[in-house]
C-alpha cells in the first residue's frame, strides 16, 4: 500500500486498476483516500464495486473476496481469473479515454464519475432489467418503473444524455452516450426476454449468459427460411386445436390455445440440441397442449389422436389394461432434423401435477448409462410445467434438489413453463408469494428466461440459448414462456365466471400466428395472403386426416421393444424364476465381502462384523440377513446385472445393518467390497439420497421402466416414510403398467415391524399396498429368512418379466439369532417359497398334522415372537405358518399346506391393529379356502391389536403388554 501514500488526486494513476484499489483501500478505511473519492464511494451500494468490475472488463469477473478484500497486501483484483474463456478486452483505459480531454480535474472528475454511474446503470439492467421487460402478450398489468433502472438514480439529469461515456467495451462500446446506452440496455434487457441470470455464482457461467445476451442485444437475425418455418409450426400448433374443436365442440383437450408458441420453441431445442450433440430426449409434461406436443412435436400421425376423439382405444384391442386419457398418454419416435436423429420419449403423466418430473431425470440417467454417455451429452430431460403448478408444488424443489448430486444428475434440464397467468381459476397472486411463478429454481442458481409468447422469434432464441447453456454447462435452465389461456380450464368451462375483465381482454387479442404472419407480410418475408393460404393447406391435411382417422387401428402396442424385447407379460403361478446360485459363486462373493485391502484401516466395529461374515461363508451357516442380500447383490453382480440402490443412509443402513461402503478411519477414503468380487462383473451402485422421498422413489420407478436388466431398489429410512410418496406408489408403481403398458421391477424395501418404537416407526402400513393389489400389477411380501429375501431379490431379475416388488424389511429381525439361513438355502436347487412351514416341522418336535389343534397363519417378524412363546409353553399343537408373499396371494400352495389341518381352527395373528396389516386382505381369502377344503371351521379367527388411530403406542410398557397379549390371544384361541 506504500506506494500510494500521499497520492490524493485524481490525476494520479487513473488507470485501469487504480479506481478498483481505491475502492478497495476505501472499504478498508475510507479516511485512507482522497476525501472526494470516499464522498464519492459512500454513494454506492452494493452494485458499486461490482461496476468498478465492469469497468476493469470481463477479465475482472469477482472472486468473491477480490474487490471485498480479504487484504493480503496483494491488492490485486484480477485474481480471480478462473474464467479463461473470456474474449481479451481492448487495451483502452480511462486514461487513454480522458487523453484528448482538457487537463483539468474537474473534467477528469466527471469522465470518471460519469463513467462509474454509467456502469452502475448497466449492471442495474442485467441485474433488474427484466422487471419492466415486455413479457406479458396481454399487457394486463404494466411493468411498474423501477429505480434502479433510472439513471437518475445515479445522478444523471436530462443534460447528461447527450455526453460521451467511457465504458470500457462492455457493452461492446469502448464509449457512448447515456442516451445510446440506455436505448441498448432497454432493448437487450427489457425487451420481450427477460433474463435473470445475476443470482448465479460461478463467474464463467455469468459472463457467457452475458456475452450471448449483450453480444446480439438479445436476439437472433432468423433468415427467410427460418422465420416462414416458425410460422409454419405456429399454423399447425393453432389449427390442430381449432380443428378438434370444430369437430368435437366442449370435448377436453386442454388446449395450448393462447401458448402455441410452445411448438416451434420445442422444436428449435430438438434441431440446435440434435447439432450439439444430443441424440436422445426424455419430456415429461402436463395435461396441457399435450395433444398438440404428440402430434407437432412427436409426431404421432394426426389421425391416431382424431380416432381416439372418435372413442377408438389408443392401443390395439388385445392388448390388457385400463388404458388412459388421450392427454396422458405418451409415445416415442425418432426426428431428423439436419441430419441428426433425435430419439424423442413423450412420458405417460397421471392428472398429478409436477409428479412426472424425477421419473424422467431417472429414465434420462438410466439411458445415459445404457449409451455410455459419461459427459451426460447425449441424453437430455425436457420438463414442461403449468406456472401455478411450478409455484406451488413441493416436487418442484425436490426435483431440483436432485440436479447436482452425483447418484442423480443428469447433466441438467430445460424446464419450459407455459405460463399461461393463471391456474384453473386462480390468478398468480393467489396461487404464489413469489413475484414469479419460476422463482424456486433460483435455489440452485438456475438461469431463467423469461419471454413474451408474442414474440417467437424471440421465444426461439431463448430456447436455443437454453439448449446451448444446457450443453455447454451441463446445468438447469429455465424458460418462463409468459402466454395466456384462451378458453376454460378445460373447453366445457366458461372462464369468464371467474376471470372476466382477462378474458374479455383475451377475446379481443390476435392469436400468435396472426400477429407474426402481419410482421411477416410486413417484412416482405411472405406474400400478403400467404399465411391463409399455409393455414387452408394445413386443414385440408387435417380434414384428410379425420377421414382417415374412422378406420385407423393402432397395430402395436409399443411395450416390450427396445431393451425390453425378450422379456413378456407375467404368467404362470409359481413364477419361481431361477434363484439358486453355485456354493461357488456364493462363496467368491461371501470372501470379496467380508475382506479388505491391506492397509485399509476399518472401524473396529466394523472389522468384527467382517470377521463373523467370514465366519459363516467358512462354516455354511448362521447367515443373517445384510450378508443375504449383500449375496444377492454380489451374485447378481457376477452374472452381469447391475443393482442400483438408493435411499437415506442406506450406504449404511438405517440400523447399521448393511455397511456396504466402508470408510477408511484414517484417510476418509472408502471401499465397496461389492464393487470387488472380480474383474469384469457389473457395477454396484449405493446412493445415500437426500432426504427426500417422493423425489427419489419417482426417479427409481422411472430408472427401472428404462432399465429392465438392473436390479433398482428404493429403500425407505423407515417403512412409513413412503407415505411422502405416495403419488408414485398410486400413480405410477401400482398402476402405470395397466394405465399404460410400462412395466417395472422396482424393489421398495420398507422397514416394518412392531418393537416398541413408538406410531411413527413401527407400520410401513402393509395395508395400503395390499389395498392396490389387483389384476395382477404388484408384488407385496413380507419375508422372515435371509434365504428368502435373498430368492425374491434375485427373482425380480431372473424372470421374463418385471413387477414392482413391495417388500417388508426386518428391523430386529436383522440381528435376531433364529432369524439365519444355511448356505445350502442359496444353493444351487434352492428356491422362493411363498409360504413357509414351522421351525418345528423339520425337527419333528410338533404334533401330528391330525392332532394340530389351531394353525396360526402369520407373515412377518410376529413370526419369532409366536415361535418363542409355543416352544416355551410346549403348546406343540400349535402349527405356525408363515405367508411370505402377500400378493399374488399364494392361493395354490396355502390350499395345499391347510389341507394338511383339517380339524384345526384357523387363526390369522398380526402385530397391526385390526385395521391395518393383512388382516382385510387375507380374511375372506383364507375362508374360501377354508369353506373350499371343507375345514371343520369355516372362517379364520383374528388375533391381533384392537383398530386403533395410531398404528402403535408411543409407551413401551404398553406396547409390550398389547405384543404378549396378542401372542397369547393366538396361542391359546379354543373353539
Ligand atoms: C397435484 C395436482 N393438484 C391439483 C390438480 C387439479 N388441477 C388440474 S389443472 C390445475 C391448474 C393448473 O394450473 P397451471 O399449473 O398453471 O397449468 P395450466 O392448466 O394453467 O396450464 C389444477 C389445480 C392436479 N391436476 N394435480
Amino acid at each position: 500500500m506504500a506506494q500510494y501514500a500521499g497520492e490524493t488526486s485524481f490525476l494520479f494513476g487513473a488507470n485501469e486498476t487504480y479506481i478498483a484499489e481505491m475502492y478497495n483501500r476505501y472499504l478498508n478505511d475510507p479516511d485512507s483516500i482522497d476525501a472526494g473519492w470516499s464522498a464519492y464511494f459512500d454513494t454506492f451500494e452494493e452494485s458499486g464495486q461490482f461496476a468498478v468490475n465492469d469497468l476493469n472488463g470481463p477479465t475482472w469477473a469477482p472472486r468473491k473476496t477480490s474487490v471485498l478484500g480479504q487484504n493480503d497486501g496483494s491488492l490485486s483484483m484480477v485474481t480471480s481469473a478462473t474464467d479463461t474463456s473470456k474474449e481479451k478486452v481492448p487495451p483502452n483505459t480511462l486514461t487513454s479515454q480522458m487523453s484528448g480531454v482538457e487537463d483539468s480535474a474537474d473534467k477528469i472528475r466527471q469522465a470518471t464519475q460519469d463513467s462509474i454511474r454509467a456502469l452502475m446503470l448497466i449492471r442495474a439492467y442485467r441485474v433488474r432489467g427484466h422487471l419492466e421487460a415486455d413479457l406479458d402478450p396481454l399487457r394486463l398489468q404494466k411493468p411498474l418503473p423501477h429505480s434502479e433502472l433510472d439513471p437518475e438514480s445515479y445522478g444523471f439529469t436530462d443534460s447528461d444524455m447527450d455526453r460521451p461515456i467511457f465504458i470500457n467495451y462492455v457493452l461492446g462500446l469502448e464509449s457512448a452516450t447515456l442516451r445510446d446506452i440506455v436505448k441498448i440496455l432497454r432493448k437487450t434487457y427489457c425487451g420481450s426476454i427477460g433474463v435473470e441470470f445475476m443470482h448465479k455464482t460461478e463467474p464463467d457461467e455469468k459472463s457467457w449468459i452475458q456475452e450471448r445476451i449483450e453480444g446480439a442485444q438479445n436476439q437472433t437475425k432468423f433468415t427467410k427460411l427460418g422465420k416462414r418455418t416458425i410460422l409454419e409450426r405456429l399454423t399447425e400448433a393453432e389449427l390442430f386445436e381449432q380443428f378438434i374443436d370444430r369437430k368435437h365442440k366442449g370435448a377436453k383437450r386442454f388446449g395450448l390455445d393462447g401458448g402455441e408458441t410452445t411448438v416451434p420453441m420445442l422444436e428449435q431445442m430438438l434441431k440446435r440440441g440434435g447439432q450439439l450433440g444430443i441424440e436422445e430426449i426424455v419430456i415429461g409434461m402436463p395435461h396441457r397442449g399435450r395433444l398438440n406436443v404428440l402430434a407437432n412435436v412427436m409426431g404421432k400421425p394426426y389421425r391416431a389422436i382424431f380416432s381416439e376423439f372418435q372413442g377408438q382405444p389408443a392401443a390395439p384391442e388385445d392388448v390388457q389394461g385400463s388404458g388412459d386419457v388421450k392427454y396422458h398418454l405418451g409415445t416415442s419416435t425418432e426426428r431428423e432434423f439436419d441430419g441428426n436423429v433425435v430419439r424423442l420419449s413423450l412420458n405417460p403423466n397421471p392428472s398429478h401435477l409436477e409428479a412426472v418430473n424425477t421419473v424422467v431425470l431417472g429414465r434420462v440417467r438410466a439411458k445415459q448409462l445404457q449409451r455410455g454417455d459419461e459427459e451426460r451429452a447425449k441424453v437430455m430431460a425436457v420438463l414442461m410445467h403449468g406456472d401455478a403448478a411450478f409455484a406451488g408444488q413441493g416436487i418442484v424443489p425436490e426435483t431440483f434438489a436432485l440436479s447436482d448430486l452425483d447418484g442423480y444428475e443428469t447433466g441438467g434440464t430445460i424446464h419450459l413453463i407455459v405460463n399461461n397467468q393463471i391456474g384453473f381459476t386462480t390468478m398468480p397472486s393467489f396461487s404464489r408469494s413469489s413475484p414469479y411463478c419460476s422463482d424456486m429454481a433460483k435455489a440452485i442458481g438456475a438461469p431463467i428466461f423469461h419471454v413474451n409468447a408474442d414474440d417467437p422469434e424471440a421465444c426461439v432464441h431463448v430456447a436455443r440459448l437454453a439448449t446451448e447453456y444446457r450443453q455447454r454447462f451441463k446445468k438447469d435452465v429455465v424458460i418462463d414462456l409468459i402466454c395466456y389461456r384462451r378458453h376454460g380450464h378445460n373447453e366445457g368451462d366458461e372462464p369468464s365466471f371467474t376471470q372476466p375483465q382477462m378474458y374479455k381482454k383475451i377475446a379481443g387479442h390476435a392469436t400468435t400466428r396472426t400477429i407474426y404472419a402481419e410482421q411477416l407480410e410486413k417484412e416482405e418475408v411472405i406474400g400478403k395472403g400467404e399465411a391463409d393460404s399455409i393455414a387452408e393447406a394445413f386443414n385440408k391435411d387435417l380434414d384428410t386426416e379425420f377421414e382417415a382417422a374412422q378406420s385407423f387401428k393402432p397395430n402395436k402396442a409399443n411395450w416390450l421393444e427396445g431393451k425390453w424385447s425378450g422379456l413378456e407379460t407375467a404368467s404362470g403361478d409359481e413364477r419361481r424364476g431361477k434363484t439358486g446360485v453355485s456354493l461357488d459363486l456364493l462363496r467368491e462373493v461371501g470372501f470379496a465381502i467380508s475382506e479388505v485391502p491391506p492397509n485399509f484401516n476399518v472401524h473396529s466395529r466394523i472389522v468384527r462384523q467382517l470377521k463373523a461374515k467370514r465366519t459363516m461363508i467358512e462354516a455354511g451357516e448362521g447367515f443373517d440377513w445384510a450378508t443375504a442380500e449383500a449375496l444377492a447383490f454380489g451374485t447378481l453382480l457376477c452374472e452381469s446385472t447391475p443393482v442400483r440402490l438408493s435411499g437415506e443412509d442406506c450406504q449404511r443402513g438405517t440400523f447399521s445393518q448393511r455397511h456396504s461402503v466402508l470408510n477408511d478411519q484414517e484417510s476418509g477414503s472408502r471401499y465397496v467390497p461389492l464393487n470387488n468380487i472380480h474383474f469384469g462383473q457389473a457395477p454396484f451402485e449405493v446412493i445415500d439420497s437426500p432426504l427426500s422421498e417422493f423425489g427419489v422413489l419417482g426417479y427409481e420407478y422411472g430408472y427401472s421402466v428404462s432399465e429392465p436388466h438392473a436390479l433398482v431398489l428404493w429403500e425407505a429410512q423407515f417403512g412409513d416414510f413412503a407415505n411422502g410418496a405416495q403419488v408414485i406408489i398410486d400413480q405410477f408403481i401400482s398402476s402405470g403398467e395397466s394405465k399404460w403398458l410400462r412395466m417395472s421391477g422396482l424393489v421398495l424395501l420398507l422397514p416394518h415391524g412392531y418393537e416398541g418404537q413408538g406410531p411413527e416407526h413401527s407400520s410401513a402400513r402393509l395395508e395400503r399396498y395390499l389395498q392396490l393389489c389387483g389384476e395382477d400389477n404388484i408384488q407385496v411380501a413380507n419375508c422372515t429368512t435371509p434365504a428368502n429375501y435373498f430368492h425374491i431379490l434375485r427373482r425380480q431379475i431372473r424372470r421374463e418379466f418385471r413387477k414392482p416388488l413391495i417388500l417388508m424389511t426386518p428391523k430386529s429381525l436383522l440381528r435376531h439369532k433364529r432369524c439365519v439361513s444355511s448356505i445350502e438355502e442359496f444353493g444351487p436347487k434352492s428356491t422362493f417359497h411363498r409360504v413357509l412351514w414351522d421351525h418345528a416341522q423339520h425337527s419333528g418336535e410338533i404334533f401330528d398334522d391330525d392332532a394340530i389343534k389351531r394353525v396360526v397363519i402369520c407373515s412377518g417378524k410376529v413370526y419369532f415372537d409366536l415361535l418363542e412363546e409355543r416352544d416355551k409353553r410346549g403348546a406343540m399343537d400349535s402349527y405356525l405358518l408363515r405367508l411370505e408373499q402377500l400378493y399374488p396371494f399364494p392361493t395354490g400352495a396355502l390350499r395345499n399346506e391347510l389341507a394338511r389341518f383339517k380339524n384345526a381352527c384357523i387363526v390369522w395373528c398380526q402385530e397391526e391393529p385390526k385395521n391395518m396389516g393383512a388382516w382385510f386382505f387375507i380374511n375372506d381369502l383364507v375362508e374360501e379356502l377354508m369353506i373350499e377344503l371343507n375345514m371343520k371351521k369355516k372362517r379364520p379367527i383374528y388375533a391381533g391389536r384392537a383398530s386403533a388411530a395410531a398404528p402403535a403406542t408411543g409407551l413401551l410398557k404398553r406396547h409390550l403388554k398389547e405384543q404378549t397379549d396378542l401372542v397369547d390371544a393366538a396361542l391359546t384361541y379354543e373353539e
